[in-house]
Protein backbone atom coordinates (compact mmCIF):
# COMPACT_ATOMS: atom_id res chain seq x y z
CA UNK A 1 0.00 0.00 0.00
CA UNK A 2 1.18 3.74 -0.90
CA UNK A 3 -0.95 6.22 0.98
CA UNK A 4 -4.11 4.19 0.52
CA UNK A 5 -3.73 2.58 -2.76
CA UNK A 6 -3.01 -0.83 -4.04
CA UNK A 7 0.10 -0.26 -6.20
CA UNK A 8 1.29 -2.71 -9.05
CA UNK A 9 4.38 -2.60 -10.90
CA UNK A 10 4.73 -3.34 -14.21
CA UNK A 11 8.09 -4.88 -15.84
CA UNK A 12 8.45 -5.35 -19.22
CA UNK A 13 11.37 -7.61 -20.30
CA UNK A 14 13.01 -8.61 -22.98
CA UNK A 15 16.36 -10.28 -23.28
CA UNK A 16 17.01 -8.84 -19.55
CA UNK A 17 18.80 -11.41 -17.90
CA UNK A 18 21.31 -9.63 -16.25
CA UNK A 19 19.20 -6.61 -15.61
CA UNK A 20 15.92 -8.21 -14.27
CA UNK A 21 16.91 -9.74 -10.96
CA UNK A 22 17.79 -6.26 -9.90
CA UNK A 23 15.02 -4.97 -11.34
CA UNK A 24 12.74 -7.34 -9.41
CA UNK A 25 14.95 -7.33 -6.45
CA UNK A 26 14.61 -3.53 -6.28
CA UNK A 27 11.11 -2.94 -6.66
CA UNK A 28 9.90 -1.00 -3.32
CA UNK A 29 8.97 -3.24 -0.45
CA UNK A 30 5.43 -0.72 -0.31
CA UNK A 31 4.19 -2.11 -3.29
CA UNK A 32 1.58 -4.92 -3.59
CA UNK A 33 2.26 -6.42 -6.77
CA UNK A 34 4.65 -6.59 -9.36
CA UNK A 35 4.17 -8.05 -12.36
CA UNK A 36 6.86 -9.09 -14.95
CA UNK A 37 6.06 -9.28 -18.16
CA UNK A 38 8.36 -11.58 -20.55
CA UNK A 39 7.99 -10.61 -24.11
CA UNK A 40 9.51 -13.73 -25.81
CA UNK A 41 12.73 -13.69 -24.81
CA UNK A 42 15.51 -16.12 -26.20
CA UNK A 43 17.58 -15.92 -23.00
CA UNK A 44 16.95 -16.61 -19.42
CA UNK A 45 14.78 -13.68 -18.77
CA UNK A 46 11.70 -15.58 -17.12
CA UNK A 47 13.88 -18.11 -15.03
CA UNK A 48 15.83 -15.08 -13.81
CA UNK A 49 12.55 -13.36 -12.99
CA UNK A 50 11.14 -16.42 -11.16
CA UNK A 51 13.92 -16.82 -9.30
CA UNK A 52 13.90 -12.84 -7.87
CA UNK A 53 10.45 -12.93 -7.52
CA UNK A 54 10.69 -16.04 -5.04
CA UNK A 55 13.76 -14.26 -3.35
CA UNK A 56 11.51 -10.94 -2.93
CA UNK A 57 8.68 -12.81 -1.64
CA UNK A 58 5.45 -11.35 -1.83
CA UNK A 59 3.08 -11.24 -4.80
CA UNK A 60 5.25 -11.02 -7.68
CA UNK A 61 3.55 -12.64 -10.81
CA UNK A 62 5.99 -13.36 -13.74
CA UNK A 63 3.62 -13.66 -17.54
CA UNK A 64 5.18 -14.89 -20.08
CA UNK A 65 4.10 -14.06 -23.93
CA UNK A 66 4.27 -16.79 -26.05
CA UNK A 67 5.38 -14.44 -29.13
CA UNK A 68 6.74 -10.78 -29.19
CA UNK A 69 4.49 -8.31 -28.82
CA UNK A 70 6.93 -5.24 -28.37
CA UNK A 71 7.39 -3.02 -24.74
CA UNK A 72 4.00 -1.75 -25.10
CA UNK A 73 2.17 -4.86 -26.06
CA UNK A 74 4.23 -6.18 -23.02
CA UNK A 75 2.95 -3.32 -20.57
CA UNK A 76 -0.80 -3.39 -21.60
CA UNK A 77 -0.56 -7.06 -21.05
CA UNK A 78 0.77 -5.74 -17.07
CA UNK A 79 -2.05 -3.04 -16.88
CA UNK A 80 -4.73 -5.90 -17.50
CA UNK A 81 -2.77 -8.04 -14.96
CA UNK A 82 -3.21 -4.71 -12.13
CA UNK A 83 -7.22 -4.69 -13.03
CA UNK A 84 -7.80 -8.00 -12.85
CA UNK A 85 -6.29 -8.16 -9.40
CA UNK A 86 -8.11 -4.91 -8.38
CA UNK A 87 -4.83 -2.56 -7.87
CA UNK A 88 -5.77 1.16 -7.93
CA UNK A 89 -2.78 2.25 -9.71
CA UNK A 90 -0.41 0.69 -11.78
CA UNK A 91 3.26 1.80 -12.59
CA UNK A 92 5.89 0.84 -15.01
CA UNK A 93 9.64 0.82 -14.42
CA UNK A 94 11.38 -1.38 -17.19
CA UNK A 95 13.09 -4.51 -16.82
CA UNK A 96 16.48 -2.86 -17.88
CA UNK A 97 16.92 -1.20 -14.51
CA UNK A 98 16.75 2.29 -15.95
CA UNK A 99 14.19 3.79 -13.39
CA UNK A 100 15.40 4.52 -9.52
CA UNK A 101 13.72 2.36 -6.96
CA UNK A 102 13.86 5.73 -5.02
CA UNK A 103 11.65 7.86 -7.59
CA UNK A 104 8.63 5.46 -7.15
CA UNK A 105 6.34 7.77 -4.08
CA UNK A 106 7.25 10.92 -6.00
CA UNK A 107 5.91 9.00 -9.34
CA UNK A 108 2.92 7.98 -7.23
CA UNK A 109 2.01 11.27 -4.79
CA UNK A 110 0.20 13.24 -7.51
CA UNK A 111 -2.35 10.72 -7.83
CA UNK A 112 -2.09 9.83 -4.02
CA UNK A 113 -2.84 13.62 -4.34
CA UNK A 114 -5.85 13.65 -5.96
CA UNK A 115 -3.88 15.49 -9.04
CA UNK A 116 -3.33 13.55 -11.35
CA UNK A 117 -4.97 10.57 -13.18
CA UNK A 118 -1.66 9.86 -14.99
CA UNK A 119 2.05 10.78 -14.19
CA UNK A 120 5.22 10.05 -16.03
CA UNK A 121 8.83 11.07 -15.40
CA UNK A 122 11.05 14.17 -16.88
CA UNK A 123 14.39 13.15 -16.99
CA UNK A 124 15.12 16.73 -18.70
CA UNK A 125 14.40 18.44 -14.80
CA UNK A 126 17.08 16.30 -13.38
CA UNK A 127 20.50 17.64 -12.55
CA UNK A 128 21.76 14.68 -14.17
CA UNK A 129 20.61 14.58 -17.55
CA UNK A 130 23.75 16.44 -19.55
CA UNK A 131 26.03 13.70 -17.76
CA UNK A 132 23.93 10.67 -18.09
CA UNK A 133 22.08 10.76 -21.22
CA UNK A 134 23.81 10.20 -24.31
CA UNK A 135 23.85 12.63 -26.72
CA UNK A 136 22.12 11.01 -29.02
CA UNK A 137 19.09 10.44 -26.97
CA UNK A 138 18.86 13.62 -25.87
CA UNK A 139 18.45 14.57 -29.11
CA UNK A 140 16.20 12.38 -30.11
CA UNK A 141 14.26 12.86 -27.23
CA UNK A 142 13.88 16.54 -27.63
CA UNK A 143 12.32 15.96 -30.95
CA UNK A 144 10.13 13.49 -30.08
CA UNK A 145 8.70 15.33 -26.82
CA UNK A 146 7.95 18.47 -29.16
CA UNK A 147 6.12 16.37 -31.74
CA UNK A 148 4.24 15.13 -28.64
CA UNK A 149 3.24 18.05 -27.39
CA UNK A 150 1.37 18.77 -30.62
CA UNK A 151 0.05 14.95 -31.16
CA UNK A 152 -0.84 14.32 -27.93
CA UNK A 153 -2.55 17.53 -26.95
CA UNK A 154 -1.01 18.19 -23.35
CA UNK A 155 1.56 21.29 -23.70
CA UNK A 156 2.71 20.71 -20.30
CA UNK A 157 4.24 17.39 -20.85
CA UNK A 158 8.16 16.61 -21.66
CA UNK A 159 10.09 14.08 -22.15
CA UNK A 160 7.67 12.22 -24.25
CA UNK A 161 9.82 8.75 -24.18
CA UNK A 162 10.56 8.44 -20.53
CA UNK A 163 8.94 4.57 -19.22
CA UNK A 164 8.63 5.73 -15.79
CA UNK A 165 5.00 5.82 -15.43
CA UNK A 166 2.19 5.19 -12.71
CA UNK A 167 -1.95 5.51 -14.18
CA UNK A 168 -4.89 5.17 -12.10
CA UNK A 169 -7.37 2.50 -12.93
CA UNK A 170 -9.79 4.97 -13.95
CA UNK A 171 -7.69 6.41 -16.45
CA UNK A 172 -7.02 2.89 -17.36
CA UNK A 173 -10.46 1.97 -17.68
CA UNK A 174 -11.12 4.97 -19.83
CA UNK A 175 -8.81 3.87 -22.93
CA UNK A 176 -9.13 1.05 -25.03
CA UNK A 177 -6.50 -1.33 -24.19
CA UNK A 178 -6.84 -3.65 -27.43
CA UNK A 179 -5.94 0.08 -29.73
CA UNK A 180 -2.86 1.15 -27.88
CA UNK A 181 0.30 0.92 -30.32
CA UNK A 182 1.65 -1.78 -29.09
CA UNK A 183 5.89 -1.09 -30.16
CA UNK A 184 8.28 2.07 -29.65
CA UNK A 185 5.82 5.02 -29.83
CA UNK A 186 3.31 3.20 -27.80
CA UNK A 187 3.76 6.19 -24.74
CA UNK A 188 3.00 8.83 -27.19
CA UNK A 189 -0.08 6.96 -28.46
CA UNK A 190 -0.84 6.66 -24.99
CA UNK A 191 -1.09 10.16 -24.62
CA UNK A 192 -3.43 11.20 -26.95
CA UNK A 193 -5.67 8.67 -26.20
CA UNK A 194 -5.68 10.27 -22.34
CA UNK A 195 -6.39 13.47 -23.57
CA UNK A 196 -9.40 12.17 -26.01
CA UNK A 197 -10.21 10.49 -21.92
CA UNK A 198 -10.25 13.80 -20.62
CA UNK A 199 -6.94 12.42 -18.09
CA UNK A 200 -4.76 14.71 -16.00
CA UNK A 201 -1.53 14.28 -16.59
CA UNK A 202 1.46 15.17 -14.12
CA UNK A 203 5.73 15.41 -15.12
CA UNK A 204 7.52 14.80 -12.13
CA UNK A 205 11.76 14.67 -12.69
CA UNK A 206 13.19 11.07 -12.53
CA UNK A 207 17.33 10.19 -12.47
CA UNK A 208 18.07 9.35 -15.81
CA UNK A 209 20.04 6.27 -15.65
CA UNK A 210 22.08 4.67 -18.61
CA UNK A 211 24.24 2.24 -16.78
CA UNK A 212 27.42 -0.19 -17.79
CA UNK A 213 24.74 -2.51 -19.36
CA UNK A 214 22.96 -0.52 -21.20
CA UNK A 215 21.47 -1.84 -24.41
CA UNK A 216 18.47 -0.82 -26.12
CA UNK A 217 16.38 -2.09 -28.60
CA UNK A 218 16.08 1.58 -30.25
CA UNK A 219 17.93 2.68 -33.49
CA UNK A 220 18.01 4.62 -36.45
CA UNK A 221 15.43 1.71 -37.80
CA UNK A 222 12.96 2.61 -35.31
CA UNK A 223 12.38 6.62 -36.56
CA UNK A 224 9.76 5.99 -39.88
CA UNK A 225 7.43 3.33 -37.76
CA UNK A 226 7.65 6.09 -34.80
CA UNK A 227 6.78 9.30 -37.22
CA UNK A 228 4.05 7.16 -38.31
CA UNK A 229 2.62 6.27 -35.32
CA UNK A 230 2.66 10.29 -34.05
CA UNK A 231 0.97 11.15 -36.97
CA UNK A 232 -2.06 8.50 -36.96
CA UNK A 233 -2.16 9.25 -32.79
CA UNK A 234 -2.58 13.11 -33.88
CA UNK A 235 -4.72 12.39 -36.39
CA UNK A 236 -7.53 10.01 -34.44
CA UNK A 237 -7.44 12.41 -31.39
CA UNK A 238 -8.08 15.29 -33.46
CA UNK A 239 -11.01 13.30 -35.22
CA UNK A 240 -12.42 11.75 -32.06
CA UNK A 241 -12.09 15.26 -30.57
CA UNK A 242 -14.30 16.96 -33.10
CA UNK A 243 -16.32 14.26 -32.94
CA UNK A 244 -16.93 14.94 -29.27
CA UNK A 245 -17.44 18.89 -29.61
CA UNK A 246 -20.06 18.44 -32.35
CA UNK A 247 -21.96 15.99 -29.90
CA UNK A 248 -21.59 18.32 -27.06
CA UNK A 249 -23.05 21.10 -29.53
CA UNK A 250 -25.19 19.10 -30.65
CA UNK A 251 -26.97 18.08 -26.99
CA UNK A 252 -27.03 21.53 -25.86
CA UNK A 253 -29.04 22.72 -28.85
N1 LIG B 1 13.58 -3.64 -27.31
C1 LIG B 1 12.47 -4.21 -26.84
N2 LIG B 1 12.21 -4.04 -25.54
C2 LIG B 1 11.11 -4.64 -25.06
C3 LIG B 1 10.26 -5.40 -25.88
N3 LIG B 1 9.28 -5.88 -25.11
C4 LIG B 1 9.52 -5.43 -23.87
N4 LIG B 1 10.65 -4.69 -23.82
C5 LIG B 1 11.22 -4.03 -22.61
O1 LIG B 1 10.90 -2.63 -22.67
C6 LIG B 1 11.84 -1.87 -21.94
C7 LIG B 1 12.29 -0.67 -22.73
O2 LIG B 1 13.02 -1.06 -23.90
P1 LIG B 1 14.29 -0.28 -24.44
O3 LIG B 1 14.62 -0.87 -25.78
O4 LIG B 1 15.40 -0.27 -23.44
O5 LIG B 1 13.76 1.20 -24.65
P2 LIG B 1 13.95 2.47 -23.75
O6 LIG B 1 14.42 2.10 -22.37
O7 LIG B 1 12.69 3.25 -23.85
O8 LIG B 1 15.06 3.28 -24.52
P3 LIG B 1 16.59 3.57 -24.16
O9 LIG B 1 16.60 4.89 -23.48
O10 LIG B 1 17.27 3.59 -25.48
O11 LIG B 1 17.08 2.44 -23.30
C8 LIG B 1 12.96 -2.83 -21.56
O12 LIG B 1 12.79 -3.23 -20.21
C9 LIG B 1 12.73 -4.00 -22.50
O13 LIG B 1 13.23 -5.21 -21.94
C10 LIG B 1 10.56 -5.56 -27.26
O14 LIG B 1 9.86 -6.19 -28.03
N5 LIG B 1 11.68 -4.94 -27.70
MG1 LIG C 1 16.13 1.03 -22.07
Amino acid sequence: MYRQLQVAVVIPAFNEQRAIGEAVATVPAFVDRVIVVDDASTDATAATAQAAAEARGGCVDVVVHEANRGVGGAIVTGYRRALATGCDVAAVMAGDGQMDPHDLPAVLDPIADGHADYVKGDRFRHPDVWTAMPPARIVGNVVLSAATKLTSGYHHVWDSQCGYTAIHRRALEAVDLDDVWSRYGYPNDLLSRLHVAGARVVDVPVRPIYGPHWKSGINLGTAPPLSWVLLRSWGNRLAREVRARRRAVAAAR
